[in-house]
């Protein structure tokens, strides 16, 4: 049996596929009520109020926390590692400590998908934002480090960003900032876009695979669209891998059925 999660958000995101989103109470009920080992939850700014009342909540609930989703300081508020101006990236540092806080006493892992943003501008131009980046998570790998926390590295599809699609360019992203503590997020929707053979690529992040999503070809739970997860969940049961399969769907046709769904297929693997 997998450790199960699924992911939520407090607030209304921009970002798409998360279940009850603005509605965190009955997302928490539900997972719990579903039997989920955990929920992931998708913070824009970690210091608000809200956020300090999910974390009380979760920890009342017996659910954990599987992982914190940074993507809203980028889609949100516009941070990003790779921007020219460091009182943006200062102020992204501070928000990355700030999730890496809330993780800690999980033992949640650090999301660095979506934040990344997308290079922009000339060619010539995108080895800089790219140093940038390198530089900037490394930093925020250093005070995860302090706080027992690790960093998942998550390939995107290219119609979101150009910075990082695939398995194998995560893992020469990750040996480039040096880190132990960076890990690899494999999410099969992006995978089914991107990689050559999705099985393959599960195998090729091997040791370094650090945090799953399971959400289908359409972005519904696992079993509503033409992705094998039976192939994938034998394979990553061979890997070793003993951390969670977080359920980040789209929520269709609405956020617990998606949610019941998801459980029971995860279940049947
Ligand atoms: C986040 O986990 C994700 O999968 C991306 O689609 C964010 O843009
Ligand atoms: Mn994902």
């Amino acid at each position: 049996m997998f450790k199960t999660s699924m992911a939520i958000t407090p607030e209304p995101a921009k970002f798409a596929p998360l279940l009850f989103a603005g509605d965190w109470e009955r997302g928490l009920e539900t997972a719990a009520e579903l039997g989920y080992d955990a929920v992931e939850v998708s913070l824009r700014d970690p210091q608000t109020e809200v956020v300090k009342k999910l974390g009380q909540a979760v920890l009342g609930s017996g659910l954990a926390v599987s992982a914190v989703a940074t993507g809203q300081s980028y889609y949100n508020d516009g941070l990003s590692p790779t921007s020219p101006d460091p009182t943006i990236r200062a102020r992204l540092l501070d928000r990355m400590k700030g999730h890496v806080d809330f993780a800690a006493p999980w033992g949640a892992l650090v999301i660095i998908g979506g934040v990344r943003s997308t290079f922009e501008g000339e060619p010539k131009t995108h080895a800089a934002q790219r140093q940038r980046a390198v530089d900037a998570i490394g930093g925020y790998a250093e005070y995860a480090r302090s706080q027992g926390v690790s960093l998942a590295i998550e390939p995107i599809n290219r119609y979101e960003t150009n910075f990082i699609n695939t398995v194998e360019e995560a893992l020469r992203f990750i040996e480039e900032v040096g880190a132990e503590n960076l890990v690899v997020l494999t999410d099969t929707f992006h995978m089914n876009i991107e990689e050559v053979s999705i099985a393959r690529s599960f195998e090729r992040a091997g040791e370094k695979l650090g945090y799953v999503h399971f959400a289908d070809s359409n972005r519904r739970a696992a079993g509503q669209g033409h992705i094998d997860f039976y192939e994938l969940a034998s394979v990553v049961r061979k890997s070793g891998y003993d951390g969670y399969i977080c359920a980040e769907i789209l929520p269709l046709p609405d956020s617990r059925t998606a949610a019941k769904l998801a459980i029971d297929y995860l279940r049947s693997l």
